[in-house]
């Protein structure tokens, strides 16, 4: 058993550290603010190490100094499966400078591989498997008591050399019942709305009846859904409203809008508090019919997160989404109506995926691009990852191969350390290898994701390739070795820069001139494209003004394809060639066409 000194205690939580590697994406650790609110509730002292305020690339090193300063007896590491190899090196760091500290895990990846990670990593002495509101008091009381912990549901840990697991913890059933996470734990907080204008998510619910097969919730959250009373969230929107002054809000669930009715219920209620909030939260489209989506525009609803996953009905029916096309089509233009914004989550490098899914899965965004007009960084594409717990890891979790990287956690970002651990156990790493893809080229996939999210960004050229069917787009890209040759892999953090366009735009340059179509519009169509992101600046650069030569009117043309809503190609007037310039005026880049013989 743990020998910690009676009565202090002194509890140090650590949320899923991405900030670590310097990368500032800043974050609310909803988790641990439960965790922790749980905790004082019952007495205990627990702190959350709040990241956010670290300097940027603190590293491991300088989170290993904060937390020693912290002098605690308890660490609480949380991890999700892209920050589960970083959080072992932590955890055994600290270990080597105190022995004594009691190194506590849990969170989604912990729970999903709870026995393994206790087998192999001796610096973990427990993972609290789940949802642990209930327990977490216990596990603590258990540790300053030098009790058992073999009576506490949900955990594994080592007994005299032993790996002894209880059984699982119920689900948190009474979710109304549940005390509200004290924000003020975290003392970046009120710099959230303030300074980062981000928003501030609150805890609707939890728990999706759907049974994705790529999906992890299924294990975690066991297809309970469940959903706090209209009274309650607002109750805590008006708190946030309050402390904060926060102008927006994230109604944080798996899928919030499960029941219509309740959702309903929600807006009335919202309409009937008359807080001024704006408000996102994640959904399904064919839960999303035009009354709610009135009513939800109409109580402050600005964006929604769809999980769309794949353009292609047949592998709709394979992954068990079961989506509509046609009716996200629908529904988009429904939202575009009533300005609700959102953001269409697409996967690739699914087992059973084909080449012509994946041309349909690119087409169907190109396509929610021109109907929604929506910005490119609101339309995403990730690599498949395995994740424990989801139906396809059951079946292919015996055969998957090491990325080099994938999309969103490209092993780059890992120090070596930590990859040599995700090398040596593919079967607790699982998220940073990829299923095998019979049907698709890795070397392709891999590509895909920088090359379209790039070409998204391209407005008019990504709308003219979707328009004029004789381009043969994306085909003619993903046949080329140009393609091969030029698109960098796994490169997620590249996206938005003009190197970035540049290179998009040799791509298509080379392989079109190739295929004899050397004179197409597409040339001057993509060189328009990337002067208004170079006036514009690229998403971290500098902006100018810029002049470019084009062979016919490309701001007739553009007007044009414009007025037929981007369906319609025009046939450019040749022997019109001439020079533009772009120039930034208030927010926007503008055009004008300067009188010949003037350059
Ligand atoms: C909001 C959210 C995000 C947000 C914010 C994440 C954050 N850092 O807080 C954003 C959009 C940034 C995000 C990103 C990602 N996410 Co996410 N995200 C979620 C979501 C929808 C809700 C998480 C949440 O706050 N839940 C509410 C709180 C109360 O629950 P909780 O965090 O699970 O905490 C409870 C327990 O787990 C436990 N617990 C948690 N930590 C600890 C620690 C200790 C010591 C103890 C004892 C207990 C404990 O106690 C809490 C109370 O019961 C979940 C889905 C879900 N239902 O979990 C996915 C989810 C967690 N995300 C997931 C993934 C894969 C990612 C990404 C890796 C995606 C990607 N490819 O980039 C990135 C990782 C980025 C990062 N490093 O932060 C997966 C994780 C799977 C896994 N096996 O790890 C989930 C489960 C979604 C899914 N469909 O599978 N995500
Ligand atoms: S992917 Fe979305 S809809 Fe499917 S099971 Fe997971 S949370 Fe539910």
């Amino acid at each position: 058993m743990f020998s910690v000194a009676w009565p202090i205690m002194r509890i140090l939580l650590i949320p899923n550290a991405t900030v670590l590697d310097g990368v500032t994406d800043k974050h609310i650790p909803l988790g641990l603010l439960y965790v922790a609110t749980a905790l004082r509730n019952k007495g205990y002292e627990a702190e959350i190490l709040d990241i956010n305020l670290l300097p940027p690339g603190a590293g491991v090193e300088g989170l290993t100094e904060e937390m020693l300063s912290r002098d605690p007896d308890v660490v609480g590491f949380s991890a999700m499966c892209d920050q589960h190899p970083r959080v072992l090196s932590l955890s055994r760091r600290l270990k080597e400078y105190r022995s004594d500290i009691v190194t506590i895990l849990g969170g989604p990846e912990p729970t999903l591989t709870a026995v393994s990670t206790v087998e192999r990593f001796p610096q973990i002495d427990i993972v609290v498997a789940g949802e642990c509101e209930h327990t977490i008091a216990d596990v603590i009381g258990a540790i300053q008591n030098h009790r058992s912990l073999r009576g506490i549901p949900g955990l594994t840990f080592r007994d005299n050399g032993t790996i002894v697991s209880t059984p699982p913890a119920p689900l948190v059933e009474d979710i109304e019942g549940l005390p509200f996470p004290n924000y003020d734990l975290l003392a970046s907080l009120k710099l959230f709305w303030s300074e980062y204008k981000l928003p501030i998510p609150i805890e609707a619910g939890r728990g999706c009846p759907y049974e994705c097969t790529f999906c992890s919730l299924i294990t975690l959250r066991q297809r309970r859904f469940r959903l706090r009373s209209p009274e309650t969230i607002l109750r805590m929107a008006k708190n946030l409203l309050a402390d904060y002054g926060t102008g927006r809000i994230i109604f944080l669930h798996d899928n919030f809008t499960v029941s219509r009715q309740k959702t309903l219920a929600f807006c009335d209620a919202l309409e009937k508090e008359n807080l001024n909030i704006n408000w996102q939260c994640s959904s399904r489209a064919d839960s999303l019919d035009d009354e709610l989506l009135e009513r939800m525009a109409e109580t402050g609803c600005k964006l929604i997160y769809l999980g769309i996953e794949t353009g292609s009905s047949r592998m709709q029916k394979l992954i068990r989404k079961n989506l509509d096309l046609d009716q996200v089509l629908a529904t988009v233009n429904r939202m575009v109506d009533l300005g609700i914004r959102f953001t269409g989550s697409f996967i690739t490098g699914f087992p059973e995926e084909r080449m012509t899914d994946l041309v349909q899965t690119i087409h169907f965004m190109m396509e929610l691009f021109r109907v929604s007009k929506n910005g490119p960084d609101r339309l995403q594409l990730h690599e498949l990852c395995p994740l424990h717990g989801s139906p396809l890891y059951d079946q292919y979790g015996d055969s998957l191969v090491l990325g080099t990287g994938h999309s969103d956690l490209a092993l780059s970002n890992l120090a070596d350390e930590d990859i040599d651990l995700v090398k040596r156990y593919p079967d607790i790493f699982s998220s940073f290898h990829q299923y095998p893809t019979p049907y698709l080229d890795k070397e392709m996939l891999v590509r895909i994701p920088y090359f379209i999210l790039n070409l998204l960004r391209l407005p008019y050229t990504a709308l003219l390739l979707l328009a004029d069917s004789g381009l043969g787009f994306p085909n003619c890209i993903l046949d080329d070795e140009v393609f091969l040759e030029l698109v960098p892999g796994h490169c997620y953090h590249d996206i938005g820069t003009i190197e970035s366009f540049t290179k998009v735009c040799n791509v298509l340059e080379r392989i079109f001139i190739k295929r004899g179509l050397g004179d197409h519009p597409i040339h001057d169509v993509m060189k328009c494209d990337l002067a208004l992101r170079k006036v514009a600046g690229d998403e971290n650069g500098e902006s100018s003004a810029l002049i470019e030569k084009f062979s016919f009117n490309i701001p007739v043309w553009i007007e044009e394809f414009e007025a037929s809503d981007f369906r319609i190609v025009p046939t450019p007037v040749q022997g019109r060639a001439c020079d533009v310039l772009f120039y930034k005026e208030n927010a926007g880049v503008r055009t004008a066409v300067l009188p010949q013989g003037l350059v």
